[in-house]
């Protein structure tokens, strides 16, 4: 019998508690493959000395520091501790491969699909979502926060809000949706789940998560429903609904 795995997650104010979309891959993976687990939620000032006093793996910030990021997961059944939501998921491909989520050999190309979407996507306007996510962390995270993410995009986040809302309406309702066109089919690969629907949903569980109801509404409206549907259908396939 499978021992119970152990996901390290960034807690919130919010009830249901997860928002983050790192640690939300391998959470969806998690369930999609009913795999056995528990949530070890860390305030997000102290991600670095949490991780590093388990003995997960350093990664660098942008200024050369050293950073022990979350998501984490522990595995008892094999020993594993692994670091960095890709790493994680495809550890559980390899190690739990009922149910795949990189159905027809298709991990390569969903890695390079994983950046794109980041890149492409999300990243031209994380500030305004950077906003937001600040709302629903404790005072001390908040600092935290602030001054760990500046070191990525200097401050201030909230001067190009409406230019962040626009190249983000940009992305999806151009380009995410063009993907999706391409094949027939709900998901990403047609009528095949994978882990590319999952990375998809977890950006968008992050606004829904934290973004104010009247900028949900807007994202719902775009494509006509188009993405508050595609993460409703994933929540759903991955039981998290
Ligand atoms: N590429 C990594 C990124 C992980 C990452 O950026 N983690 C952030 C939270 S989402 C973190 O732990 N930051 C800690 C800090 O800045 O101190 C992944 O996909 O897991």
């Amino acid at each position: 019998m499978t021992q119970t795995l152990v996901l390290y997650d960034i807690v919130s104010d919010l009830p249901g508690i997860s928002w983050s979309p790192n640690p939300a891959k391998p959470r969806f993976v998690l369930s999609y493959k009913g795999l056995p687990f528990v949530t070890i939620w860390v305030e997000y000032a102290d991600i670095s000395t949490a991780m590093q006093a388990i003995g997960a793996k350093a990664d660098k910030r942008l200024d050369g520091t050293d950073v022990y990021p979350i998501p984490v997961l522990s595995d008892p059944n094999t020993g594993a501790l692994i670091t960095d939501s890709l790493e994680i998921v495809s550890y559980l491909e390899k190690t739990y491969p009922e149910k795949p989520v990189f159905p027809n050999n298709s991990e390569s190309l969903i890695r390079e699909f994983n950046s794109t979407h980041l890149d492409q996507i999300i990243t031209p306007s994380i500030k305004s979502i950077w906003v937001r996510s600040t709302e629903i962390m404790s005072p001390r995270s908040v600092k935290f926060f602030t001054k760990a993410r500046s070191i990525d995009i200097a401050l201030p986040w909230d001067k190009s809000y409406d230019e962040d809302w626009a190249l983000l309406e940009k992305g999806y309702k151009n380009t995410v949706y063009d993907w999706y066109q391409k094949t027939d089919g709900k998901w990403f690969m047609g009528d095949t789940f994978s882990y590319a629907d999952i990375v998809v949903a977890c950006y968008l569980l992050w606004f829904k998560r934290v973004v104010r109801e009247d900028e949900w509404a807007k994202i719902s409206s775009w494509n006509g429903g188009k993405w508050a549907q595609l993460l409703a259908d994933v929540e759903k396939k991955c039981k998290l609904a």
